[in-house]
């Protein structure tokens, strides 16, 4: 049975669904080329109905780009580096107050690594195990989110740079319009967190990104990371951030629920994606891989 191609979703600006797809598909060059076409033309690839195993994940992955190991040693896989696990567990879970609701596992609106100078360009994830409720994975397109800004709003961002950090949810004014509070932190984050400031100093990427194939523009904002327009005054720059973050959080988004035969694929430098929480006694389990790449674009700030 060849592998199908459709949207989807005919609401939305981005996304295929591949059914289908199997190892010997992706040894031909010519399917590697249109995967490598539907990921930078639609942003996402949720493959199902075809193979899923480690394995093809990480063969999946290599048609996009080499993969490179996660700059957080933290969250590699044992004896594979280039595989990240992402668990929320009883045992190792930061713990939120969300709008009133306790939970675990909550990730708020991001690009990955946007708080390193090279950002990867993209990851196919996994669910290992999944939630009976929360854990839903959004994504939203920000080709879309630039599309929609009105045109001198446009022109206001042109050429300005936003500041970001690796830190704490807390840290991050215009992650979420939720209200938050942290009651425990999981014990895998806080290594990362404790070295934030001596391994991860601040960078800046350009708000404004042109998606090299295809000259469209991206707004490239994390609200997640961000700290403040560079270079700004500061209640101007939190004037702009608060008016930029509330149209991406605004924006149209696809929410996942995971099975476990399923990936996705996302092209990093374009897709925001974040993770809704789970009831702090179960478990989730997620895999991904990290596809290298460098915009080019991002710069390291003194620390
Ligand atoms: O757990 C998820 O669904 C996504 C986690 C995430 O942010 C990532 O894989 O980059
Ligand atoms: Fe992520």
């Amino acid at each position: 049975m060849p592998y199908s191609v459709e949207p989807l979703s005919p609401d939305l600006s981005f996304g295929k669904i591949i059914r289908g797809l199997t190892s010997s598909d992706i040894e031909q060059e010519l399917v590697r080329e249109d995967l490598r076409r539907y990921w930078v033309e639609d942003g996402l690839v949720l493959f199902r109905d075809g193979e899923v195993n480690e394995d093809f994940q990480l063969n999946l992955s290599r048609v996009f780009g080499p993969l490179e190991a996660h700059p957080v040693k933290e969250i590699h896989t044992q004896g594979k580096p280039e595989l990240i696990t992402l668990t929320s567990a009883p045992d190792d879970v930061t713990i939120l107050e969300i709008d009133g609701e306790i939970g675990g596992g909550f990730l708020g609106w991001h690009t990955d690594l946007v708080y390193v100078d090279r950002i990867n360009h993209g990851g196919v994830l996994r669910a290992l195990q999944t939630s009976s409720r929360g854990g839903i994975t959004g994504f939203i397109d920000q080709i879309n989110c630039y599309e929609r800004l009105p045109e001198d709003l446009k022109e206001r961002i042109e050429g300005l740079d936003i500041v970001y950090q690796l830190g704490p949810f807390t840290k991050f004014p215009y992650m979420t319009h939720s209200r938050l509070r942290i009651i425990q932190e999981a014990e895998s984050a806080r290594g990362a967190l404790d070295r934030a400031k001596s391994e991860f100093p601040p960078v800046a990427h350009p708000l404004v990104f042109t998606q090299p194939e295809t000259g469209r523009k991206v707004l490239n904002l994390s609200p997640f990371f961000a700290l403040h327009i560079d270079g700004m005054d500061a209640s101007e720059s939190d004037a702009l951030m608060r008016q930029l973050s509330d149209h991406v959080l605004n924006s149209p988004a696809y929410h996942h629920a995971w099975s476990l035969d399923e990936m996705i694929l996302w092209d990093n430098w374009r897709m925001l994606h974040s993770v809704s929480q789970i009831p702090i006694d179960e478990t989730r389990i997620m895999q991904r891989t990290t596809i290298t790449g460098d915009y080019a674009k991002g710069r390291k700030l003194a620390a």
